[in-house]
């Protein structure tokens, strides 16, 4: 059987590198979406060596709706029978109040989140329609559930995700097409220091004293996600921490 294909935005770290190696050591062929180019050719190389799978690197700006769409044209043939979209790119700035926040960066925060997701769905979904088989995995955030403190805009977006997964999920009903959201709790990965400005040091405490996940654990939810029989949807999950109870609720150690 032809080997199945797997497009993966903000592939070159985190929960998004976590995915592209699950998929790699399962023996999908990988189109890796990002803005570091080099980052990204580090992810290719090892997944290319390590499980001789077939990469091909798609660097653009989710936010970038034009570039997004060019990029995706020049897929060569055998490359555009797209079988699962995960829609992972996503970030905050900041942790502002609602009244007090920059709206520039709320608006790079919106368009991340939000829009590119719809646009990547919006360009990828009708092929998979037309095919009659596919799968689009957004990633949710236990921050979609509930807002907390200082993530009004960020738990805003997360709650957006959720909307456009269950609106797409009621849209391809009459189709063979899976929709999955998956909302992670906390994670450890660039997110915070993206989240701080850079302050790798309170990013830092996010973590302490409480074991996250890793991208790779949250893969293998993702991966559990498109490797179950097709009469299955697994439509939301909820993964977190054992020691997180809720978006705001944690044990620490001391
Ligand atoms: C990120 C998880 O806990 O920072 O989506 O909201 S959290």
């Amino acid at each position: 059987m032809e080997k199945k294909i797997v497009l993966i935005t903000g592939a070159s770290s985190g929960i998004g590198e976590g995915c592209a190696r699950k998929f790699a050591m399962n023996g999908y062929r990988l189109i890796l979406n990002g803005r570091n180019v080099e980052k990204l050719n580090v992810v290719k190389k090892e997944l290319e060596e390590k499980y001789q799978a077939d990469v091909i690197l798609l660097p653009f700006d989710v936010r970038d709706r034009q570039a997004a769409q060019t990029a995706l044209h020049s897929l060569p043939a055998e490359w555009e029978e797209i079988d699962v979209l995960i829609n992972n790119a996503g970030l905050v700035i900041g942790v502002d109040k609602e009244h007090e926040g920059n709206l520039d960066e709320w608006d790079i925060v919106i368009d991340t989140n939000v829009k590119a997701l719809l646009a990547m769905t919006r360009f990828v979904v009708p092929g998979m329609v037309q095919r009659g088989r596919g799968q689009v995995i957004n990633l949710g955030s236990i921050a979609g559930d509930y807002a907390y403190p200082g993530g009004s805009v960020y738990c805003a977006c997360k709650a957006a995700v959720k909307a456009l997964s269950d609106g797409l999920r009621i849209d391809l009903v009459d189709t063979p097409i899976r929709v999955t959201n998956v909302k992670p709790g906390l994670v450890e990965t660039n997110f915070s220091v993206v989240r701080f400005r850079g302050d790798q040091h309170t990013a830092d405490k996010v973590y302490k004293g409480i074991q996250p996940l890793t991208g790779d654990d949250v893969a293998e939810v993702v991966y559990f996600a498109a490797a179950v029989p097709e009469h299955i949807q697994i439509a939301e999950v909820l993964v977190m921490p054992t020691h997180q109870a809720t978006g705001t609720i944690t044990y620490k150690q001391p």
